[in-house]
């Protein structure tokens, strides 16, 4: 069986055109053109509805345009927006110091895109290895697991195992080193062989990879072996955490297990604008002296102001909570359209942070044109890595609209079965 998608309008299509002709070819987007967000909703051109399930890749995870976060951003946008850090600002000392006691560090260094925290923790972790751990010059190594996704600067990727990513990028960086994800024993094995290595930068829950949650013991276990042999145990919060799995940072629910450093992004400015954060404590970040790292937009006054009132919505409107409570019937009535349709091969996730694992080949178009039928039926979501399906709505939903989405879920998939 199959779905007949929904041709798209002369509207619609004369967007596309306009982007294919004048911009860079670099993604395949899903045939849809929004021009309205509001909370758990977007609206494309023609004036039809949809319920985002990809939250921008959960960077809107207190819904879409917020109206706290909005009047902060028009406030302050009216106010001052940058000064550099060539000059202290006003809310510079009061961001840094709300963020740092809110997750529990002692400092903060603010930055931009995602990318840019990774880079700014690989930066931290080799400057502590020579600074600190006395690693020699120039051979530190940072390891990471296979399959991970942490940008897509020329460092981060040289750390990635995806030829999508990687292919004709190269030469790569050296000083890296890749491990099997969720295996405890192939840490052990190359903290003991290695003894250059500064960090091990890691995702709570693979969100690229198709959200695979590890098992319950490892982030405890990396935390362990990570101490064990003087090695910084680096947790990459940017899709996972401000409350996307169902505690402010996915490391939460790991007692005693607590990363030496953790980098956030995406909705720590509510998908406002780009606002990254490292957060480590002084025996780390006091390494990297005046001078020695940095970038125009870090840390401006626009960004702290709307950090700070992102980070108190999450808290205020409790939307950890919510997305461990919707996340949890949401699973649940995956898993019953999944007895009832072997399309579904399985269900996995935490909080809002959850797929589905489509029974096709990974090069098949299959999720492709289930999404296609999502779309037609009032829900936007997009495959990951072929055969997998992310379903992450803004962190504000209610039970009404998780039904209304599982109806739609498994209509659509009826479409398509097997
Ligand atoms: C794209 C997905 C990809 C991230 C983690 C760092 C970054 C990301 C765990 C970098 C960014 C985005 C990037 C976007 C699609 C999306 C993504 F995993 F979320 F689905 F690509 F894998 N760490 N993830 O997820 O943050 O520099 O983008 O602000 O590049 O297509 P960024």
């Amino acid at each position: 069986m199959s779905h007949d998608a929904r041709p798209l309008s002369i509207k619609s299509a004369s967007y596309i055109e306009r982007e294919d002709k004048y911009g860079a070819h670099n993604y395949h987007p899903l045939p849809v053109v929004l021009e309205r967000g509001d909370g758990v909703w977007l609206w494309d051109v023609d004036g039809n509805k949809y319920l985002d399930f990809l939250s921008a890749y959960s960077a809107v995870n207190q819904g879409h345009c917020h109206p706290r976060i909005v009047s902060t951003m028009i406030r302050q946008a009216q106010k001052l927006t940058l000064t550099s850090r060539a000059f202290h600002s006003n809310l510079l000392g009061e961001a840094e110091e709300y963020i740092a006691k809110l997750f529990g560090y002692d400092k903060v260094l603010l930055m931009n895109t995602g990318v840019e925290g990774t880079e700014t923790a690989m930066k931290l972790a080799r400057k502590w290895a020579y600074k600190v751990k006395g690693i020699e010059s120039n051979k530190a190594r940072i390891l990471f697991a296979n399959n991970n996704f942490h940008g897509r600067t020329l460092a981060v990727i040289s750390a990635s195992n995806d030829p999508d990513a990687r292919n004709d990028f190269g030469p790569f960086m050296p000083g890296i080193s890749r491990i099997a994800y969720n295996n405890l024993p192939a840490l052990q094995r190359e903290l003991e062989s290695d003894t250059d290595i500064a960090a091990f930068i890691v995702e709570p829950i693979q969100g690229e990879a198709g959200v695979v949650v590890p098992d319950s013991n490892y982030l405890t276990g990396v935390y362990e072996l990570c101490k064990k042999h003087n090695v910084l145990f680096i947790a990459d919060e940017i899709q996972t955490g401000i409350g996307r799995t169902g505690t402010m940072l996915a490391t939460d629910i790991n007692k005693n297990a607590k990363p030496d450093m953790v980098i956030l992004g995406k909705a720590l400015s509510g998908g406002m604008m780009p606002v990254s954060a490292v957060l480590c404590n002084d025996n780390i970040m006091m390494t990297i002296k005046a001078g020695e790292h940095g970038s125009t937009f870090g840390g401006n006054p626009l960004a702290c102001a709307v950090a700070m009132e992102a980070l108190k919505v999450i808290q205020d409107e409790k939307l950890a909570e919510n997305a461990a409570k919707m996340g949890q019937i949401f699973r649940d009535g995956l898993n019953s359209i999944s007895a009832k349709n072997n399309l579904v091969q399985l269900v996995r996730g935490r909080g809002l942070l959850n797929a589905i694992v489509i029974n096709s080949d990974e090069d098949s178009d299959v999720a492709w044109n289930i999404c296609l039928a999502f779309r037609d039926h009032g829900l936007l979501a997009k495959p990951t890595h072929g055969n997998k399906i992310r379903l992450a709505p803004p962190l504000v939903i209610n039970e009404e609209q998780i039904h209304l989405a599982l109806n739609i879920i498994e209509k659509c998939l009826g479409y398509f079965r097997n």
